[in-house]
């Protein structure tokens, strides 16, 4: 049974009521003239299961200076939120600027044009609108890639994940075991566009040959798949700078296995790093907003139940640290090269992670929850005529909303059906009055959980098609912003939870800025 969708489970829980610097390579050269504001290039950096974790968002100890210097340059967005905690359906929803029940992408075998075949991507809507629009390594969910938004063929890096001889010689073993026993099973397309022949619909593999959850490899940092993005970005940034371009450039770190070159490690000595202070699930939390951490147990060094003990999680956060100091380097590297170019002050900047990464917050590894840890990720955007450069903004912002932002940014026309607000006004005033809420959701079997957070609250629901909702969660931010205790059933609450409710069922167009 499908989850329901959010206008059938509302309908249903309500009744029908109607649900609705690094700065160097910034500088500009003396080449190219600045475009008149509205017809900007687009730079588009999409990092894979990159939480908000790096010094401009406070995060003292990591090593992360060209994502700083791009926020020093831009607006850092504290609250910004993607629509669900996971890589296809997230950023299917940001690139065709609709929420899940729209995409009705809840997983990672379904393409968007399953649903909706004749969706305008937002890469797409550039390249109609004259740019040369050209995507980089994970941009879409990998198998899931959409011809249709580029105008030539989608690149992506070749060679191994991991790099260390025994860590493949493993895996090779590990791979003729499963092929010797029948197990190894490829991806399946189990559907095609009839007309374009693109998969729809692809299988779950049965069996994966995994390797260690980190490792830390003696080499150059293109030895590893995102170095050779870097390379590649680069490369065609200066075949393109006379063009009006959209490059989407994706990142695979810092999603696991963390694989980064040992430099990157030798930033985070041990000893230096400490455990999450929650490790524990939320007092009074259902069931439902849990998980196994199933995505990290398919790890080799991982245990397959049970708890991820203190030396494991200390690898663990360490890994995660040198993978996200690793993506900022090449992220550093397309960047300034767009400064040696001269292309600095033509190109609107958009660096986000698809979702946020529980690091033993609530006991919890990997992101697929309505948490803040999971819905909470990075945006930073930096466009060359922005007046408060360098701003922190703390506006409710949607992942939904950065497809309408750049068209704004760059001057085109709205195409019909998008569902997030252009947040181009705030790169202007960051503090001006914004959204009521910010809202994601999480399937959980048969079961779906909408969560919506306001400047206050993180209100929950959890339900199933035709039913009450099952479960409800409450976390006030203000006393509890690490919602550690779920409020929802308490006495006290009842007008509150009321409230929140109402807001709610009344969802993201009325929670929209007037
Ligand atoms: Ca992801």
């Amino acid at each position: 049974m499908r989850p329901a969708s959010r206008r059938e489970f509302l309908a249903a829980s309500l009744g029908g009521v109607a649900a609705s610097v690094a700065t160097v390579g910034l500088a500009r050269a003396a080449a190219a003239p600045a475009a008149p504001r509205g017809r900007y290039n687009v730079l588009f950096l999409a990092v894979d299961d990159l939480r908000p974790q790096t010094r401009c968002y406070g995060c003292a100890k990591m090593h992360t200076p060209h994502i700083d210097a791009l926020a020093a340059r831009g607006t850092l967005f504290l609250r910004a939120y993607c629509q669900q905690a996971v890589c296809s359906p997230s950023r299917t929803s940001l690139m065709t600027g609709r929420r899940p029940d729209t995409t009705r992408v809840y997983d990672l075998q379904t393409h968007f044009r399953l649903h909706l075949p004749d969706v305008v991507t937002l890469p797409q809507h550039f390249m109609a609108h004259g740019y040369h629009a050209q995507g980089f390594s994970k941009i879409y969910h990998g198998g899931l890639n959409d011809p249709q938004s580029w105008s030539v063929k989608h690149w992506s890096p070749r060679g191994p994940g991991y790099l260390k001889p025994a860590t493949l010689a493993a895996m090779r073993q590990q791979r003729e075991k499963l092929r010797a026993e029948g197990k190894l099973s490829r991806t399946e397309v189990l559907q095609r566009d009839p007309k374009t022949g693109q998969p729809l619909k692809v299988s779950r593999p049965r069996f994966r040959v995994r390797g260690p959850a980190w490792e830390d490899p003696d080499v150059a940092d293109n030895a590893l798949p995102d170095g050779k993005t870097a390379d590649e970005a680069i490369r065609v940034l200066r075949q393109v700078k006379d063009k009006r371009f959209f490059l989407g450039v994706g990142f695979l770190k810092p999603h696991l296995p963390f694989v980064a070159p040992r430099k990157y490690f030798d930033l985070y000595p041990h000893g230096t790093l400490s455990l999450a202070d929650n490790p524990f699930p939320p007092k009074d939390c259902p069931d439902l907003a849990l998980h196994s951490s199933g995505e990290l147990r398919a790890y080799s060094d991982i245990p397959r139940v049970g708890p991820v003990d203190d030396k494991k999680a200390l690898e663990l956060i360490r890994g995660y640290y040198a993978a996200t100091s690793y993506v900022d380097a090449q992220i550093g590297r397309v960047v300034d090269e767009l400064g040696r170019l001269g292309l600095a002050d033509n190109t609107v900047i958009v660096l986000w992670g698809d979702h946020g990464w529980q690091l033993g917050e609530h006991g919890l590894w990997c992101k697929h929850t309505n948490f803040e840890t999971s819905a909470r990720s990075l945006l930073i955007c930096a466009a060359p005529h922005q007046k408060a450069k360098g701003a922190k903004t703390k506006a409710l912002a949607e992942f939904v909303d950065i497809y309408p932002s750049l068209c704004e940014l760059c001057g085109l026309p709205l195409p019909g059906g998008l569902e997030g607000t252009s947040f181009a006004s705030l790169l202007d005033e960051p503090e001006r009055p914004w959204k009521k809420a910010a809202f994601s959701q999480y399937p959980r079997g048969r079961y779906m959980g909408y969560s919506m957070r306001t400047d206050r609250h993180r209100y929950t629901e959890w339900g199933l098609l035709g039913r009450e909702p099952v479960a409800r969660e409450l976390y006030d931010h203000q006393s509890d912003p690490a919602e550690n205790v779920n409020l929802a059933g308490r006495p006290g609450n009842k007008g509150l939870v009321a409230r929140l409710g109402e807001q709610f069922r009344k969802g993201w167009r009325a929670a929209r800025p007037t």
